[in-house]
């Protein structure tokens, strides 16, 4: 059985009160409140890699979307995504351990659960820009070592999907160089794209603006965006791109404010609308990731009568739709005699959401489209899990996290046939690499999302008249602790406290008939979420307003 090797002597002291809990995507707390948790989530990612017989498990030191003083760990399980939700007890069991001896205990006993064996471990280890990363980062490698037998690897500053992917790939026995993340990307997109960049260095498909949130992204994005980019005739331009002041991570800006906020993110004119205008697919596209650069959205500054400084979003939901057309068309392209030979069926393709898709998308999917559509919990490891019930499975929650997973047989089915020279099947696996198979990734979103726009000839226009959405209204409600909501397992539901669903309920018969509404616990920062929809904007913010005021009551 794996033991520690008495460097767990040296594992710092968690700080007072209860420990976090792991969450909707891991420890996520002020940075102060970690002190501790980086050794035990270091020490835990070895034994799964362990349990894993040596392949490599990672860590990713960041808080994402949460403001710069807040920081968190991230673990990536030996498929190269998330860490497996079983694997969250063992977690949080290490994060409870006080001292040494606690510590050797804990891991005893992840050890006998699990069947560790005493044997080989490797972790890759990530940090993003936040100053509190590295000596977070430095627990986390020190926890990794206290493993008898294990080695870590340092890969440095990343975005949070560069370390699934290297994860991934040193578990394929593949190189997982950051160059080659970078150049595949740009293969992959130059082998998808409709060329038409011209000689001179024009940019007939206009220009991108990339709001980096001022996190990671903006180090990691010229370099893997920029040639894809260039090749199909799209001038990248970089907005929010300060790493050097935390204050500003994540501040009036990034993928979380835009979606959440609907409005533009800080550094762009509040009417500046000329620019955002789509002509006939040529005008300025605008796309801003998270901190981390895990999730990306698409928006424009509103058009028509809006008030200056909104936008129209074109969220995670709008880019599940136009990756399942367009994945749905090159499907559709494939040589019938080459694909269901080798796959024995046609293939199957479906979308997953959660609760937060807006109504009006979940329609278009079914009724318009025709797709199977799954509705999984929040948190990209439920939907991960669902899309791969498919052979092609589409996912995005509508805070723009989410990727499109090839399944092995379709996959294999894909090279078959691409050997044969099928140009959809190459096509579809030159799309499998830029939409990352390890986890939702935002810079290779931009670049399905490009070559998708190219290929189907839209812009913004075109993508945001699909289809209507209904109002809706999202907000949070700040609790001191925010395990005092606890809801059923598809989150439609609060169970406790007791009468809030009734509350919620009556406020959703006031609000007419296709109005709906729900509360849930955040798992990444100290608020309860509140979600309204209604048949107007103003039935839809009065709706959220008074749930809202019902949780404020419920839990004071
Ligand atoms: C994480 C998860 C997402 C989730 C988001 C918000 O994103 O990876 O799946 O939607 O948190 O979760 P919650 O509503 O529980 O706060 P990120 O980008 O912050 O790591």
């Amino acid at each position: 059985m794996a033991v520690c090797n008495g460097g767990e002597e040296a594992a710092p002291a968690p700080a007072p009160g209860p420990a976090p809990g792991y969450g909707t995507a891991g420890f996520r707390a002020e940075a102060a409140r970690l002190r501790g948790l980086g050794f035990r989530a270091g020490l835990l990612a070895a034994l799964r890699s362990a349990a894993a017989g040596g392949r490599a498990a990672g860590v990713a030191v960041t808080a994402s979307h949460n403001p710069g003083g807040d920081n968190g760990l991230k673990v990536a399980g030996p498929g190269g995504g998330m860490l497996e939700v079983a694997w969250e007890a063992h977690a949080e069991a290490l994060a409870r351990a006080g001292d040494a001896a606690a510590l050797r205990a804990a891991v005893a006993a992840v050890a006998t659960a699990e069947g560790v064996p005493m044997g080989p471990a490797l972790v890759l280890v990530s940090r993003d820009t936040r100053p509190s990363g590295e000596a977070l980062s430095q627990e986390v490698l020190a926890g990794v070592q206290s493993l008898a037998g294990a080695v870590v690897e340092d890969l440095g500053v990343l975005t949070t999907p560069q370390l699934h992917w290297a994860v991934m790939r040193r578990n394929q026995g593949r190189s997982f160089a950051e160059g080659d993340y970078f150049s595949e990307l740009a293969a992959a997109t130059r082998a998808l794209a409709p060329r038409t960049a011209s000689d001179d260095g024009d940019a007939p498909r206009g220009a991108l603006v990339v709001d980096c949130a001022n996190g990671v992204g903006a180090l990691k994005a010229r370099a893997a965006l920029e040639a894809g980019l260039a090749g199909m005739g799209v001038r990248l331009e970089l907005l929010n791109a300060e790493t050097s002041e935390v204050a500003l991570l994540n501040a009036g800006c990034g993928a979380d404010f835009v979606q959440k906020e609907r409005r533009i993110p800080r550094g762009l004119c509040a009417d500046s609308r000329e620019g955002g205008r789509a002509e006939g697919g040529r005008g300025t596209r605008y796309v801003s990731l998270d901190g981390d650069a895990d999730r990306l959205v698409y928006f424009r500054p509103a058009a028509g009568d809006a008030a200056p400084g909104l936008v129209d979003l074109l969220d995670g939901d709008r880019i599940a739709i136009l990756l399942a057309v367009w994945l749905s068309r090159l499907v559709g392209g494939l040589r019938p005699e080459l694909a269901p030979e080798a796959l024995g069926r046609a293939p199957r393709l479906g979308v997953v959401q959660t609760a937060y898709a807006n109504g009006a998308s979940t329609a278009y999917m079914t009724e318009v489209l025709g797709l199977p559509v799954a509705t999984a919990r929040t948190g990209v490891k439920h939907l991960h899990a669902a899309a791969e019930q498919f052979d092609l499975g589409v996912y995005f929650e509508a805070n723009g996290h989410g990727t499109a997973l090839f399944g092995e047989a379709f996959s294999g089915a894909l090279s078959a046939a691409g050997a044969g020279g099928d140009t959809a099947a190459e096509a579809l696996l030159q799309a499998r690499t830029v939409l990352s198979q390890a986890v939702g990734d935002g810079l290779g979103g931009i670049l399905a999302v490009e070559c998708a726009l190219a290929h189907l000839g839209w812009g913004a226009d075109e993508w945001l008249a699909l289809y209507a959405d209904l109002p809706s209204s999202a907000g949070k409600v700040p609790v001191r602790d925010r395990n005092c909501v606890e809801t059923s397992s598809d989150e439609l539901t609060v169970v406790r406290p007791a009468g809030l669903q009734a509350l919620v309920d009556q406020a959703v018969a006031a609000a007419g008939p296709g109005a709906r509404s729900f509360v849930r616990p955040s798992g990444t920062e100290d608020i309860v979420r509140v979600y309204a929809e209604a048949t107007t904007p103003k039935a839809a913010a009065n709706l959220m307003e008074r749930v809202s005021a019902a949780t404020s009551e419920a839990l004071a």
